[in-house]
C-alpha cells in the first residue's frame, strides 16, 4: 500500500472514530448536534494587523484545513458537514482546495461570505458549538448555555489524550521534519554560529517560517540556557553550551524537542552533566508504563537528578534526601513533562475524569502540567532538566541545609546555564515508544 493510501485510510478510521466519540460526549450532554468553527483573527490592539491564526483545536481534530471562519456540523447518524469559508478577496490569495486525503470524508461545501457559511450549518433541535465566534453562534439561534459548554468540551478534551493512528502517525513525521532543523542546528553550533545564525539554520532546515513552528524556538548559549523560556537571538559567536527546545509541525500536530550540546573547551563537570542527564532522560523514557500516575515519574527524575549531582559532588547528600529537603527543586523547577499533540501543551493534562474537574498537581511541584494516570495511546514529553538559576539558589545560601550544596561548583557551573533533553514518548499497551530518538 503506497503511503498516500495507507494516510487515507488512516484518516478515515479518524474520522469514524472522532463521530463515535462526538456521539458520546453529545449523548451525555444531552445536545443534538455539535457545530465547530476554525476561529477568527486576533488583531493586534488600535492595529490592523493580526496575529497568525491558531485553529481551533476542536475543528484541528476532525480537518487539516487551515484559515479563518470555517464550520464544521457534526450530527449523529450523518456525514458531517464541512463548510469551507472562501471570499471572493484580492488582498488574501484565495485560490481552490488544493489536493488533500480528506476531503471526501466530509458533506463539503464552500461559503463566499461568513452569513452563507452559517446558512450552511442551520440544523434543528439543541445544537452546541465550540470555538471563539460566540457571537455569530448566538446569532444564528444557538443558545448562550450552548456555546463551549464546559462538560462537553471536557468530554472532548478527554479523548484528545489517546492519540488515533492517524494523529501518531503525523506526530512521527513532526519529528522526523524537527530532526532536520535540530541536526542543522548542531552542525551551525559546532562552526561557532550565534544564536540567531543557529536560528535561521533550523528554520532553513525545517522549511517553514516562524509562524508555522508550533512554537517559538529556545535557542540558548551558556547562561541563557538557565532561562527557561529565552526567547533572545544574540549575535555573539562560539558558545560553549547549546540549548535548543525546538519542533515542527505536520498537518497540524506538533513535536517538542529539545537537546544540550556542549564543545570541547566547555567545563568538564557540566559536560559530564549534560551526559549523565541524558542517560537519565532514557532511563525516565524506560519506566513509563500503563498505570503509572504521571506524578510519580515526575517524583522518581527529582531522586534521580539529585543522586546525578550527587555523583558530580554538586550535592553532598543522596538524592532521596536532597528531595526531601527541597534542595532538588531550585536545580529542577518545571514539570517533567506535558501532553503534546495538536496543542504544544496538550490539553487535559491534568483532567481528573471524562466528564471534566481538575487533579491538582502535587504541593512540591506546582508547575506540573500531566497529574493523569499514565495510559495506552497518550503522548507526552519526557524533559528533565538541572539548572543554575541565582533567584532560585539564593535562598539556600544561607538556609539551614546550605552545607549540602558545594557553593564554588556551583559558581563554577554557572557561566554555562543549564541542561535539558526532552523527547516525545508514546504509551503502548506494555510501555513506550520513543518518537524522537529514532531521528535524533
Ligand atoms: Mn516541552
Amino acid at each position: 500500500m503506497s503511503q498516500a493510501t495507507t494516510e487515507k485510510s488512516l484518516y478515515a478510521e479518524h474520522i469514524a472514530a472522532r463521530q463515535r466519540t462526538t456521539e458520546a460526549a453529545l449523548a451525555a450532554t444531552k445536545f443534538d448536534a455539535l457545530l465547530i468553527s476554525s476561529g477568527a483573527p486576533f488583531t493586534y490592539f488600535v492595529d490592523d494587523m493580526d496575529a497568525p491564526l491558531h485553529e481551533t483545536p476542536h475543528f484541528a481534530h476532525w480537518v487539516p484545513l487551515r484559515g479563518p471562519h470555517h464550520l464544521l456540523l457534526i450530527r449523529p447518524g450523518h456525514k458531517p458537514r464541512l463548510v469551507r469559508y472562501c471570499p471572493e478577496d484580492y488582498w488574501y490569495e484565495q485560490g481552490p482546495l488544493p489536493e488533500n486525503f480528506w476531503v471526501d470524508d466530509f458533506d463539503f461545501h464552500e461559503a463566499r461570505t461568513r452569513e452563507e457559511a452559517w446558512k450552511l450549518v442551520a440544523s434543528a433541535g439543541r445544537v452546541a458549538y465550540i470555538g471563539d465566534e460566540a457571537d455569530a453562534a448566538r446569532a444564528a439561534g444557538i443558545a448562550d448555555t450552548a456555546c463551549n459548554h464546559a462538560e462537553l468540551t471536557a468530554r472532548l478534551d478527554w479523548e484528545r489524550s489517546f492519540k488515533s493512528a492517524y494523529e501518531i502517525g503525523c506526530m512521527e513525521e513532526a519529528e522526523k521534519i524537527a530532526s532536520w532543523g535540530h541536526r542543522a542546528a548542531l552542525a551551525a553550533f559546532d562552526k561557532g554560529a550565534s544564536e540567531l545564525e543557529i536560528h535561521h539554520a533550523y528554520l532553513t532546515a525545517v522549511g517553514c517560517t516562524e509562524a508555522d513552528l508550533p512554537y517559538g524556538t529556545i535557542i540558548a548559549h551558556d547562561e541563557k540556557g538557565a532561562i527557561l523560556h529565552y526567547t533572545g537571538k544574540r549575535t555573539q559567536k562560539n558558545g560553549r553550551v547549546l540549548l535548543i527546545d525546538a519542533g515542527a509541525k505536520y498537518l497540524g500536530y506538533a513535536s517538542d524537542i529539545t537537546r544540550t550540546w556542549t564543545r570541547k573547551d566547555c567545563d568538564p563537570t557540566f559536560r559530564a552533566l549534560v551526559k549523565g542527564l541524558d542517560k537519565l532522560q532514557l532511563e525516565l523514557c524506560e519506566r513509563v508504563t500503563p498505570g503509572l500516575p504521571y506524578p510519580e515519574l515526575h517524583r522518581a527524575a527529582h531522586i534521580l537528578i539529585g543522586e546525578l549531582l550527587r555523583e558530580l559532588e554538586v550535592l553532598k547528600i543522596s538524592g532521596e534526601e536532597a528531595f526531601s529537603l527541597g534542595l532538588t527543586r531550585p536545580f529542577f523547577p518545571h514539570g517533567l513533562g506535558h501532553f503534546l499533540g495538536i496543542q504544544v501543551h496538550d490539553v487535559s493534562g491534568r483532567q481528573a475524569e471524562p466528564k471534566g474537574g481538575v487533579a491538582p498537581p502535587p504541593s512540591h511541584s506546582p508547575f506540573l502540567r500531566t497529574t493523569r494516570t499514565i495510559a495506552e495511546h497518550q503522548v507526552f514529553t519526557i524533559e528533565p532538566g538541572v539548572y543554575f538559576i541565582e533567584m532560585l539558589l539564593r535562598e539556600h545560601r544561607a538556609g539551614p541545609h546550605s552545607a549540602a550544596i558545594d557553593w564554588k561548583l556551583v559558581e563554577r557551573l554557572a557561566p554555562f546555564g543549564g541542561v535539558r533533553i526532552e523527547d516525545n514518548v508514546l504509551v503502548t499497551a506494555s510501555g513506550h515508544r520513543n518518537l524522537t530518538r529514532s531521528h535524533i
